[in-house]
């Protein structure tokens, strides 16, 4: 892999830094892609399940799903990229962790405040009076979990196809990517919107935008660079290089 001469100086220099992350950083954690022809959706159709019409339809089913998926994400630990971002944060002054992940392995990993733009698995709240559920439990017995105070139905916090993103955490992501000196797009196939927006929003603004994927997205040709290889590889690299400032 070769880091250019450019990127190379911003990692020395930048105090402004802003990260996305998507579900390929989780990659070698052995959270499973959305797509690509190992990814989930190449066996589940998304519009049955990642939508709330699909939920309302068959509650019982979506809870599975995501109570199969919680299972997983507790079980696996954060990797070596997930590390690299939680300490390039001790060592950047404005520093922005962006990302798609519901995995909650950021937050494992050590990442302060980051900012999830599509909700966490290990939280749910209620359709009908918006409470969040303490401690939910889905059982097969008890299949769909009920809120304590009003009745209605529980669902996870997740954002869903056609749903609005949580509020305020997009525009404070926007806030990150228009006042970044540099911008990483890490493991995410970039198509999905408005998401996909932020590296481009930084771009407008002058970062300079560096993608880490395992193959080129969407939005590469529109990058300043492409580097292609695996995330738990190349971000403790990049971190080596700001650590090396110091010495
Ligand atoms: C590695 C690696 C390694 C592998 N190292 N890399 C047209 C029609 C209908 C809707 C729309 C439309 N145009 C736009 C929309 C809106 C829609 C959208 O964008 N749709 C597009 C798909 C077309 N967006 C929305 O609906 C959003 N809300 C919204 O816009 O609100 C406004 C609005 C309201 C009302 C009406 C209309 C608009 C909400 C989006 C919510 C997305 N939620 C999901 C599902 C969660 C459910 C669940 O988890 O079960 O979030 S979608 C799914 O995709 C998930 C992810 O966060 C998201 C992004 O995926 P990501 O992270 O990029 O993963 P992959 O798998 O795609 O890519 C992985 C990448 O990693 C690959 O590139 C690999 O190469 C790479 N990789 N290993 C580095 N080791
Ligand atoms: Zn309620």
């Amino acid at each position: 892999m070769v880091i250019s001469h450019k990127l190379r100086a911003l990692l020395k220099t930048a105090e402004s830094v802003c990260v996305l992350t998507g579900a390929g950083i989780s990659a070698e954690s052995g959270v499973e892609t959305f797509r690509g022809s190992k990814g989930l959706w190449s066996k589940l159709k998304p519009e049955e399940l990642a939508n709330f019409n699909a939920f309302m339809r068959n509650p019982e089913l979506v809870w599975e799903w995501y109570n199969y998926r919680k299972k997983i994400v507790q079980e696996v630990t954060p990797n070596p990229a997930h590390y690299a971002l939680a300490r390039l944060q001790e060592l950047v002054k404005d520093f922005t962790l962006v990302t798609q992940n519901i995995d909650n392995l950021h937050i494992r990993a050590g990442s302060k405040e980051v900012l999830e733009l599509h909700g966490n698995i290990e939280r749910s709240y209620c359709i009908s009076c918006g409470k969040f559920a303490e401690h939910i439990e889905v059982t097969p017995e008890k299949k769909v979990p009920h809120c304590s105070s009003c009745n209605g139905i529980i669902r996870p916090d997740i954002v869903w196809f056609g749903e609005m993103l949580p509020e305020g955490v997009f525009e404070s992501a926007s806030d990150a990517a228009e006042r970044c000196e540099l911008f990483l797009t890490v493991g995410t196939s970039a198509v999905v919107y408005p998401a996909a927006q932020l590296p481009l929003t930084a771009q407008a603004h002058g970062a300079y935008v560096v993608e880490i994927n395992m193959e080129r997205t969407e939005i590469s040709h529109r990058l300043q660079e492409t580097l292609l290889g695996k995330a738990g590889e190349i971000l403790p690299e990049l971190l080596k290089i700001r650590e090396e400032k110091k010495e």
